[in-house]
């Protein structure tokens, strides 16, 4: 009761948008920053009931709108489940003068042990409202007595990272260093471990899309030895420059470099996103052509390289190696990793967690999504073996070690752009590779993404991981017959869970080829 009387004090401080539906989505809640408030506190109650729940588990609350605008900002939960986005639906809906009895129905629903310790931690990225959405969730969490850490400025990464050290501490999992500081020490001592006896060519250009992500690789930087590192785009200070034209979507999306760009031909770039868990890479060819290396590259590469150390490991036969994709993968790639590297694939729906779950499934699932956001999860039976074969040679006792130091320098938690900007960094090494070799392992397919706006995005009901649409009636049957008539023709087209809209994805053969398909289509599906 003292509770309840706490929230609502707490929660009627704020004012609710008048007739606006809240729902969590793929990345949590985003909007414009300045319809949060009651979202923001919401998630705030939702996340203390969370960490109840799980006995006082620590649970992790970011507050970041990712590669958006400057104006927008959001809210999401590190890892919840698919019931707790619900939960937090119906909080976020809640009248304020009613959100106590909901939080109230949901210890019931949920079947919650209200003697049970709650602790949350949090961060945001660097927008402006931040601060003040920050201030909201404090209130929620003073309200209902929560023991909280204030992490201030991380990547949501890094967020995830520390998330996962509070709760392995002091298990045989141990994670790592709770703290921004030890995140910076695992990635750089195992980096340099995987480092060993090669050395990385020339410097690594990083566009940090005026985001978070600038600071903080700044400050790995002071732990790195070894990498020549050119910090741009990292203005944090004027408000409106955080994704404005630059950073990973805007190259991804745009297929060119940031136009502030002064890379020389062949210079490794990589752009990040806003909140530093997106990662592209790129470069101007001999042609002066601009050159993408995206999600799909980045996995491929990885997959590729962790398969080799595996073999020399000699313990290939005992670890099941997989990647993970979506259907926006490049169907070159899909190929690539089926013919030449022999490694299974699954496709999942698009949204990282769809993708993480899957990776679960093999010992070593790689998984990324085209766009850049992705990273490689070993399981249990993956660490054992790595830690516990006996090398018969120093070949051996090398491959193991630089597996061994790769599962550190790799956060499994979640995909991060800058443990796997130096992932790539490290294989580039290995391999002796400036990237026209790691562009010249396959070819991509000429392909285009096109937005359309409809009526009604609900009724574009799709299967078999998106790739196929079930409803409206008649449409599947439209695009199968569309793409056939094209060279290596493919399309499919979804609901997008981000916004308004439908996406429409081609790829054919041959540039024009690959436009008119998408072009069909979307006129097909407006
Ligand atoms: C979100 C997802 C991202 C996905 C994108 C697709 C997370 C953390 N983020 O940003 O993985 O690629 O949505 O957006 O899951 P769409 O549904 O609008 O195409
Ligand atoms: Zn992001």
């Amino acid at each position: 009761p003292a509770i309840k009387k706490a929230i609502t004090e707490a929660a009627l401080q704020y004012t609710k948008p008048e007739g606006k539906v809240f729902e969590y989505g793929t990345a949590g809640f985003r909007m414009k920053a300045d319809l949060l408030n009651t979202v923001v506190f919401a998630v705030g109650l939702l996340a203390s009931l969370r960490s109840k729940k799980l006995s006082g588990q620590w649970i992790g609350v970011m507050v970041t709108a990712s590669h958006n605008p400057a104006e927008d900002n959001g809210v999401k939960l590190v890892d919840p489940m698919a019931e707790w986005e619900a939960y937090a639906t119906r909080l976020a809906n809640a009248p304020l003068d009613k959100i106590a009895d909901v939080y109230d129905e949901l210890i019931k629903e949920i079947d919650v042990k209200m003697t049970n310790p709650a602790r949350v931690v949090f961060a945001r990225d660097t927008r402006a409202s931040g601060s003040r959405l920050v201030g909201v969730l404090n209130a929620a969490l003073t309200a209902t007595e929560v023991e909280f850490v204030d992490f201030k400025y991380m990547t949501t990464p890094q967020l995830h990272y520390v998330v996962r050290c509070k709760n392995t501490l002091g298990t045989q999992y141990e994670y790592g260093e709770p703290t921004e500081q030890g995140y910076y020490e695992k990635l750089a001592n195992s980096f340099k471990k995987v480092m060993r006896g090669v050395k990385v060519q020339g410097s690594l250009t990083v566009d940090c899309a005026n985001g978070v992500g600038g600071p903080k690789l700044r400050e790995l930087m002071k732990y790195l030895n070894g990498i020549d590192i050119k910090v741009v785009n990292d203005d944090v200070i004027n408000p409106d420059a955080l994704n404005f034209d630059c950073g990973a979507d805007y190259v991804k999306t745009k297929q060119r470099a940031p136009p502030s760009s002064k890379a020389a031909v062949l210079d490794r770039c990589a752009s990040l996103d806003g909140d530093a868990d997106r990662l592209v890479y790129y470069f101007l060819d001999e042609s002066n052509v601009f050159r993408l290396l995206d999600g799909d590259r980045i996995a491929t590469l990885a997959a590729s390289f962790i398969g080799d150390l595996a073999r020399n490991a000699g313990i290939a036969s005992k670890l099941k190696i997989g990647v993970v994709q979506t259907a926006y993968a490049n169907g070159a790639s899909t190929d690539y990793v089926e013919k030449v590297l022999k490694l299974p694939i699954i496709c999942t729906n698009t949204g990282v967690k769809h993708l993480h779950h899957a990776a679960l499934r093999f010992d070593v699932g790689v998984y990324f999504e085209a766009n850049g956001h992705g990273t490689v999860t070993f399981s249990e039976n993956a660490l054992k073996v790595i830690k516990n074969t006996e090398p018969q040679s120093p070949a051996q006792q090398h491959a193991l070690e630089s597996l061994q130091a790769l599962t550190d320098l790799i956060n499994q938690a979640v995909g991060d752009a800058l443990s796997d900007a130096l992932l790539v960094e490290a294989i580039l090494a290995h391999k002796g590779w400036s990237p026209k070799e790691w562009l010249g392992t396959y070819t991509d397919l000429p392909s285009r993404l096109v937005r359309v706006e409809v009526n009604d995005r609900s009724i574009f009901k799709a299967y078999d991981a998106e790739r196929k649409l079930e409803s409206p009636p008649g449409l599947q049957g439209t695009i199968e017959s569309l793409q056939s008539r094209y060279n290596k023709g493919r399309s499919f087209a979804r609901a997008s869970g981000t916004e308004d809209a439908v996406r429409v994805y081609a790829e054919a053969a041959s540039r024009s080829e690959a436009d008119d398909l998408a072009t069909r289509v979307a006129n097909a599906v407006s």
